[in-house]
């Protein structure tokens, strides 16, 4: 996790007492894994799952981009906040889902988006701040999860079936891994990602 140089803001860089540093490979203390995006990628029924009613949101504090990675649903809102006393420049670099690039000013309203089409994983970027970098997974249904503090996931509320997980690390990139669910019962599958 190299630190990285805000000493050309120093309205970013004030914002840390100590200096922040990249997100791109997390370790948890137990070995595994953070800031990975795992999902179904294939087997689930041919349904359509509405998105829940609430935004996912990204903020901007520190000129970093909180959460690192995210998911979340088509169709469903994004909400974007500069909390920062600095101007952003939010840059959505899909390829499946129309790229756009849009500055925010300092307390600028939040900005509301949606994204219509499954991409897992493209970067959100801020023109303004190089090393600001954040991952968007876009899915078509609910069962999607980042791994967190002990590098596990979670999908819950999955129907019995036989699916394609899929695992998706922004330097390591993709694994696969087969489940069967049985019904009302649970499984488990790990992923091993090697430098
Ligand atoms: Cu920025």
């Amino acid at each position: 996790m190299p630190a990285i140089d805000m000493a050309s803001n120093p309205n970013c860089e004030k914002q840390h007492k100590t200096p922040w540093k990249a997100e791109t490979v997390v370790v948890n203390p137990n070995g595994t894994l953070r800031y990975t995006f795992v999902w179904i990628k294939d087997g689930l029924p041919k349904a359509r799952w509405a998105p829940p009613a609430e935004a996912v949101k990204l903020e901007q504090t520190g000129c970093v981009y909180e959460p690192h990675v995210l998911g979340i649903m088509e169709d469903q809102q994004f909400e974007i906040l500069n909390n920062d006393p600095v101007n952003h420049n939010v840059h959505a670099e899909s390829q499946v889902n129309p790229a756009w690039n849009e500055s925010q000013p300092p307390r600028a309203e939040h900005k509301f988006k949606k994204f219509e089409s499954e991409e897992v994983l493209f970067p959100m970027t801020c023109s303004v701040h190089p090393w600001m970098r954040s991952y968007v997974g876009v899915s078509p249904h609910p069962f999607f999860a980042v791994t967190g503090e002990d590098g596990t996931f979670t999908l819950k509320g999955v129907p019995p079936g036989t699916y394609t997980i899929e695992a998706v690390h922004e330097k390591y990139g993709k694994k696969e891994g087969k489940l069967t669910l049985a019904p009302s019962g649970t499984a488990s599958l790990d992923f091993t990602y090697r430098n």
